[in-house]
């Protein structure tokens, strides 16, 4: 798989319509913003979004994951516009795709599909694409009697970057033999990793966590003055990344990696384990905040889940609220509109968080370059900090 595509440039851009299932307890403004991140990264993947549906549940249906009713509604839609395939904004079990494909006729891609699929055209170093690879073959093996009919073997594009025909045809137990294959081939991976992390011994590493898509990259490159790909899409960056800074004499690894989004599959964050060891073993985590963004509080929550799943909670943070330029434009904007709740300044922001956090919350802007200097400062200070605990004789 990986770099084995089967996905047709010549085609036109795929179209695509979303599916959630909200519970009720779920506010609509919640709901929105959910389905604006499935149509971010659905367009990460090549597809536009045509069309939401929307179908409040307490649960979502065990059969059809939507009702009876609400599947009539998309299937007359998805005719009528030719749509190519369907997105859901959950993990769908196989029974739910086989019942849903049969009635739809068209793809049927899953949360965990998509990001599989955005992982595999992202994943540049030889490790992120075994990893990916893994994942992929993981994510199939249960799916094996059901997906990639014969629909889908002939469309090829989005969540078709799975293994090709031939694989698909045999039975399980091959699949098994990649998954064995591709384990010896990452462990492999992490012994030289393993290597590397032993000759970088002696210094302090810090590492930049966060959300996807809140500039980490961005400020990777500004404090290292590395060129780590950075671009408004959801995980430009899947690879990890170190470099060696140093300031005011004192050299640290700065290692940027893949952000964290909400409904990771946990799959995906264990083929990515190694990855995610740069942040296990980090001795200070910039957890970087896109304080524009609407849902910036969901997604300090998420990160915050997502580092005690990989066991990295209790690790010394520094909070960096990033894009205050667009914030503050935001916030210009509500103040001439007269709206009635203005975001706050960020003066108060800065005294809510340092008081919640009892440390320093920083608030830059990457792109601009605020508060910079800031970062520089609070950044080798808690180094030095670390540094001088750890190296006592090495001054
Ligand atoms: N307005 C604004 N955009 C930013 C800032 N920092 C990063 N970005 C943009 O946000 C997008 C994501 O940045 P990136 O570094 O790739 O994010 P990552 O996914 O966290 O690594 C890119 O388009 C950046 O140019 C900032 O301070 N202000
Ligand atoms: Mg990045």
């Amino acid at each position: 798989m990986g770099k084995k595509q089967f996905y047709d440039t010549a085609k036109p851009q795929e179209s695509a319509v979303l599916v959630a299932v909200p519970s009720y307890r779920q506010t609509d403004e919640q709901t929105k913003e959910y389905l604006d991140e499935l149509a971010f990264l659905t367009e990460t993947a090549g597809a536009q979004t045509v069309k939401r549906f929307v179908q409040k549940l307490d649960k979502p249906d065990r059969a059809t994951f939507v009702g009876s009713g609400k599947l009539d509604e998309i299937n007359a839609f998805v005719k009528e516009h030719g749509i190519d395939m369907v997105i859901f904004d959950d993990d769908l079990t196989p029974s739910q795709v086989r019942n849903i494909e049969r009635e739809l006729q068209v793809k049927i891609v899953d949360r965990s599909l998509l990001i599989l699929d955005i992982f595999a055209l992202r994943a540049k170093t030889a490790q992120a694409h075994a990893q990916v690879e893994m994942a992929q073959y993981q994510y199939l093996l249960p799916r094996l009697t059901n997906l990639w009919t014969h629909l889908s073997k002939q469309k090829g594009g989005i969540g078709m970057k799975g293994p090709g025909e031939t694989e698909i045809e045999t039975d399980r137990r091959i699949v098994r033999e990649k998954i064995t294959l591709l384990k010896e081939r990452l462990k492999k991976f992490e012994k030289q990793n393993f290597e590397q992390r032993k000759a970088r011994a002696g210094m302090v590493r810090v590492a930049l966590v966060g959300y996807t898509n809140v500039g980490k990259s961005t400020i990777m490159n500004l404090l290292s003055k590395s060129d780590v790909f950075a671009e408004n899409k959801l995980f430009a960056t899947v690879d990890a990344t170190v470099r060696k800074v140093v300031l005011e004499n004192i050299p640290f690894l700065l290692s940027d990696t893949v952000g964290f989004i909400r409904k990771l599959p946990t799959k995906l964050i264990e083929s990515f384990k190694s990855t995610l060891d740069e942040i296990r073993e980090a001795d200070l985590l910039v957890h970087v905040v896109d304080i524009s963004h609407p849902s910036f509080e969901d997604h300090i929550a998420v990160v915050n889940e997502t580092l005690k799943d990989i066991n990295s909670a209790d690790k010394p943070v520094l909070l960096v609220f990033n894009k205050i330029d667009q914030y503050l434009e935001q916030r210009e904007q509500e103040l001439q509109e007269e709206e009635a709740d203005v975001r706050p300044s960020i003066d108060d922001l800065k005294a809510t968080y340092m008081a919640k956090e009892h440390a320093p919350a920083l608030f830059i802007s990457a792109t601009n370059k605020l508060n910079i200097e800031d970062l520089r400062e609070e950044l080798q200070r808690r180094v030095a900090e670390i540094h001088f605990e750890r190296y006592p004789n090495n001054v």
